[in-house]
């Protein structure tokens, strides 16, 4: 799918043209990248199938775009980006990849200093020339260094939301060679861990050399690191590697275990395995020389005495002990969730229609969808306020009785992201908020609080009775940036004396709360929601990101508030 590449070109574009002062452009170029990237079907089809005139028929996609789409698919290149690129001839993705550098500022440095790149970025940062310029200082300067030492730490991981669509992809084409019996992916990926290093798959089949050739000559393979008769690794085009093992079918079990990992959980089991006089490897669990186990993985953790573990519950975090005890948890599944609640629509610049976005959500089958669109102190993304809140709710109650009337299952709910302010203060009357279904307050400024104040900036919201629901409470972004500095104890104290509700955002970037913090918020009792946060009605299919992390975290179905049905949902809402 060339999807994702020429949406990453629609960013830098909308980049350079940001950069430029151009009104208007930048925003949309990044909104049709959103739209690219969130589609589900390959551009590449629909334009086989229509031509470039189908390709406008995609929201937020005009004749220019399709233009370039079109250029894209049959050159590879779109001659409007390439000009771009030369005319300021920067690595924009990479410097604009650092938490607080905007465009403009990329443009500043460019011409004042002739600053490139990430290297020129942190030499020009250590020997101070930044702090003198036009609207820099010397605290700038710090985060400037501080931003660049998180990339470089986070560098070769890749966001699990990148990964999965393409491993899912390969998988694929492998199922589709006769050669092959059964396919699994293994490693991290089947851990639905939030970064990945590599992808691990595993294979069974007959004649593995077959499976070698098909392997290192997928569409996408840019490096082949070692082929061998039954394994073999490669670089792909987006930057990872991919490592394959073949085996036999009576193996199949133990090496699915073994490859699935995580190291630590591994290493503790074939400890139990040693202490019942056991061996166990990729080729099996044995009793001496004679193989007791290895078709599947339950009969390994059985043979163990054990039952079988959930995947994304194999980090060695205690779960071999609970197991042992017959006390695993029951985590929550992935068809468990009955609605979203952290939605945008186009009232606040999102891509759709709360019609577009709740005809999706029937086909997932929710019984409710939270509109919850940010609201005014958010300028730059089209926040509501007061009185266009009141409009929404109208539209909202035609929809709702539109559907009553199509005898549809879902009850569209009106929410808010609302803004906690320095003080810990909404950015939106009292007795507006009261007339929503709910309300999600969300931190999105001022981040860089000392502790103590930013503590007590999200307790003061928590307390408020309007709030019910915290949005990504830690403000985390992989790959850019860390938590905000707070006492997260102090926070689920609150949260749970308050009946506030923590959000596991789903959005691969943020996946806030990650699995740990979940995990201390199961433990003290607090209850989350897990929420998409999407812009686009096809981000609503994201969901499955936050059940993955709040299955890491050992969430149980009545953890997490929208497992419930309505009435009892709305229950939850403080009053
Ligand atoms: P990653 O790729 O860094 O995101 O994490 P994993 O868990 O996918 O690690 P990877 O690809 O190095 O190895 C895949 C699995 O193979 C790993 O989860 C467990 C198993 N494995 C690898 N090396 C060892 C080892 O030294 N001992 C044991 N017991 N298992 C290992
Ligand atoms: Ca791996
Ligand atoms: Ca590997």
């Amino acid at each position: 799918m060339k999807n994702q590449e020429i949406a990453n070109i629609f960013y830098e574009i909308g980049d350079f043209l940001e950069m430029e002062g151009v009104q208007f452009k930048p925003y949309a170029y990044k909104k049709a990248a959103i739209t690219l990237d969130a589609l589900e079907e390959d551009v590449g089809e629909i334009y086989k199938q229509g031509g470039k005139k189908v390709l406008e028929k995609i929201p937020g996609i005009g004749e220019s775009m399709a233009e370039k789409i079109e250029e894209y698919l049959k050159t590879g290149k779109i001659r409007y980006y390439e000009d771009l690129k030369k005319k300021t001839p920067i690595n924009i993705e990479e410097l604009t990849a650092v938490e607080g550098l905007g465009p403009k500022r990329v443009k500043v440095l460019y011409q004042e200093i002739g600053i490139r790149n990430l290297k020129d970025l942190e030499r020009a940062a250590r020997e101070h020339k930044i702090s003198p310029l036009f609207g820099f200082d010397v605290k700038t300067e710090k985060n400037i260094l501080e931003g660049i030492k998180f990339l470089k730490r986070s560098k070769g991981k890749f966001l699990l939301g990148d990964i999965l669509p393409i491993a899912e992809e390969i998988e694929k084409k492998l199922k589709s060679l006769k050669e092959v019996n059964q396919v699994s992916v293994c490693g991290s990926v089947r851990r639905k861990k939030e970064t990945i290093g590599d992808v691990d798959f595993l294979v069974i089949s007959k004649k593995p050399e077959k499976v070698m050739d098909f392997f290192v000559s997928l569409p996408g393979v840019i490096k082949i690191w070692g082929k061998g008769s039954t394994k073999a690794s490669v670089r792909m085009r987006e930057g990872f590697d991919t490592d394959i093992r073949v085996v036999p079918k009576k193996s199949y079990g133990s090496a699915l275990q073994y490859f699935t990992g995580s190291k630590e959980h591994n290493i503790k089991l074939r400890k139990i395995a040693i202490e019942k006089n056991l061996k166990l490897s990729e080729y099996g669990l044995f009793k001496g020389r004679k193989m007791i186990a290895g078709n599947n993985e339950e009969e390994i953790y059985k043979s163990l005495g054990m039952k079988w573990i959930e995947p994304e519950l194999r980090e060695d975090r205690g779960e071999i002990e609970a197991d042992i005890k017959g006390q695993l948890p029951k985590i929550v599944d992935y068809d468990d969730i009955e609605g979203d609640l952290h939605c945008h629509s186009n009232w606040d610049g999102g891509a759709n229609s709360i019609e577009e976005i709740a005809e999706v959500a029937i086909k997932m089958g929710y019984q409710y969808l939270g509109i919850s669109d940010h609201t005014k102190f958010l300028r730059i993304e089209h926040g509501l306020n007061e009185n266009q809140l009141a409009e929404q709710r109208k539209e909202i109650d035609k929809i709702n009785k539109q559907l009553a009337i199509g005898n549809k299952q879902l009850k569209v709910l009106q929410g808010c992201e609302a803004n906690i302010l320095n003080d810990g203060s909404i950015d939106i009357k009292d007795e507006a908020l009261k007339k929503l279904d709910f309300v999600i307050a969300g931190i999105h400024s001022n981040f860089k609080m000392e502790k103590e104040k930013m503590t007590e900036r999200i307790i003061q919201a928590m307390k408020n009775p309007s709030v019910d629901i915290i949005a990504h409470p830690t403000g985390r972004i992989l790959k850019r940036r860390d938590e905000y500095e707070c006492d997260f104890n102090k926070i689920l104290r609150t949260a749970k004396e308050t009946g506030t509700v923590l959000e596991i955002n789903s959005f691969p970037e943020r996946l806030d709360l990650n699995d740990q913090n979940i995990r201390k918020a199961k433990e003290v009792g607090v209850k989350m929601v897990i929420n998409t946060d999407s812009h686009h009605k096809d981000q609503l299919r994201l969901i499955e990101f936050g059940i993955a992390q709040a299955r890491r975290g050992w969430a149980e179905k009545d953890d997490i508030i929208n497992t419930q049905p309505l009435e009892k949902l709305l229950k939850i809402f403080k009053k």
